[in-house]
């Protein structure tokens, strides 16, 4: 079973990303996991944070020559911001440890600040938010660009792009094209293919940065190429649709997901929405009349593109702060505020991805096991006959 761990604070020496399972023989570009963990710095909205850190992948197991060799896979993603917490965050104990001058006590509200606070029983909301930063998803992204590496074996891509911000939308489909395109930008704006549409979501962004507020928005993750069965509709837990939620879910900051066209589906007859089957017999395959479905029937993938979208509330740290309480007094207090982003949405599109390929990737090892790349080929490829002459 191919599984991930991370570990690490924001604002600690490093964050470290484990990733076991991949057979041996993967070839592994470390450039090519450096630009997604770029790409994931990247977009109009970020805050100070992103000036300091230049994130880079430093491996240091399970691969060899530039291919992996089949044990866990380890890597380190160093925060240069820790600099600047050595005396705040000390691994032991110091006397003088500067701790109490970053004490977090005015809960965010929409941050796990709080819960987490009474729930781990520090009246220092600081030991939380280190872990529920969504700094961590950097080691997703080096996770997941791993697992793109080796989808990418078996024809399998994986894009993203922004359809929304706060009241901006995009209002049309984008072509595979228009994301290729997307992804190789070395500058990168709101992370929309359409430059007037982009326009109007970066002006949303300008409003919040004027008044002291945040927004959120939705990513559109786009899979291409994933063989037809990937998943199961056998049991709750092998639907790939419901695990696909929720990695999406479980992003910092996402409240929401979807798979097709699930929310316009819902207020439409079921004529309208369910994706008609054809035949083309001189390619000998089954084709759709359209793919509302988002790529997946049965909780099983059925060929088509899979369609995932994120949605994401406004961050939760506000420079024109919301009302609190102080843990210490009880007193009424604004929630804290050091610096923050204001809008994330273009990142969240590349985190998206990352969590779709590590899902994507568990569920190809599954169907076709194979503890080095050439046996999980030959399973693939025989299926992939099999499906042919079905
Ligand atoms: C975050 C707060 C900010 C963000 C951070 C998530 O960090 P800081 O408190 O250091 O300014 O920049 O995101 C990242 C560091 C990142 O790499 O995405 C939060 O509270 O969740």
């Amino acid at each position: 079973m191919l599984r991930f761990e991370t570990a690490g604070e924001s604002h600690g020496e490093c964050l470290v990303a484990t990733l076991t399972g991949l057979p041996a023989g993967v070839p592994v570009s470390v450039a090519q996991i450096d630009r997604e963990l770029w790409r994931r710095q990247q977009g109009y909205g970020r805050g100070g944070r992103m000036k300091i850190e230049t994130d880079r992948v430093h491996l240091v197991a399970g691969v060899r020559h530039s291919i992996t060799i089949g044990s866990p896979v380890a890597m380190l993603l160093a925060n240069k911001d820790w600099k600047n917490w050595t005396e705040v965050l000390p691994v032991e104990a110091a006397p003088d440890s500067e701790e109490k001058k970053k004490q977090v006590t005015r809960p965010r509200p929409g941050h796990a600040d709080l819960a987490g606070a009474i729930k781990y029983n520090f009246h220092d909301a600081r030991y939380i938010l280190e872990r529920a930063s969504a700094r961590e998803t950097t080691a997703r992204v080096a996770v997941g660009a791993l697992c793109k590496q080796f989808l990418a074996q078996f024809g399998v891509g994986i894009l993203s792009h922004v359809i929304q911000v706060g009241s901006a939308t995009l209002g049309r489909p984008a072509a595979w094209e228009e994301l290729v395109a997307l992804r190789e930008r070395d500058e990168v704006l709101l992370g929309c293919v359409d430059p007037e549409a982009e326009q109007r979501m970066k002006e949303v962004v300008d409003e919040a940065y004027r008044t002291g507020d945040t927004v959120g928005g939705v990513f559109e993750v786009v899979v291409r190429g994933a063989p037809v069965g990937l998943g199961s509709h056998i049991a709750w837990d092998t639907r790939l649709d419901g695990r696909l939620a929720q990695a999406i879910v479980s992003m910092q900051a996402v409240k929401g997901v979807e798979i097709g066209f699930a929310a316009e589906g819902s207020a439409h007859f079921g004529s309208r929405v369910q994706d008609t089957i054809h035949y083309r017999r001189e390619e000998r395959r089954f084709t759709r009349g359209a793919n509302r479905a988002g790529g997946l029937e049965g909780g099983m993938t059925n060929g088509e593109d899979i369609l995932v979208r994120g949605m994401l509330k406004p961050i939760s740290t506000l420079r024109r702060p919301l009302e609190s309480v102080d843990l210490l007094t009880r007193e009424p207090s604004p929630a804290a505020y050091e610096r923050s982003d204001v809008c994330v949405v273009p990142a969240a599109g590349v985190i998206g991805e990352a969590m779709v390929a590590f899902v994507l990737a568990q569920a190809l090892l599954e169907k076709f096991g194979g503890d080095s790349l050439a046996e999980t080929r030959r399973n693939f490829e025989g299926y992939q006959r099999q499906v042919q002459e079905f």
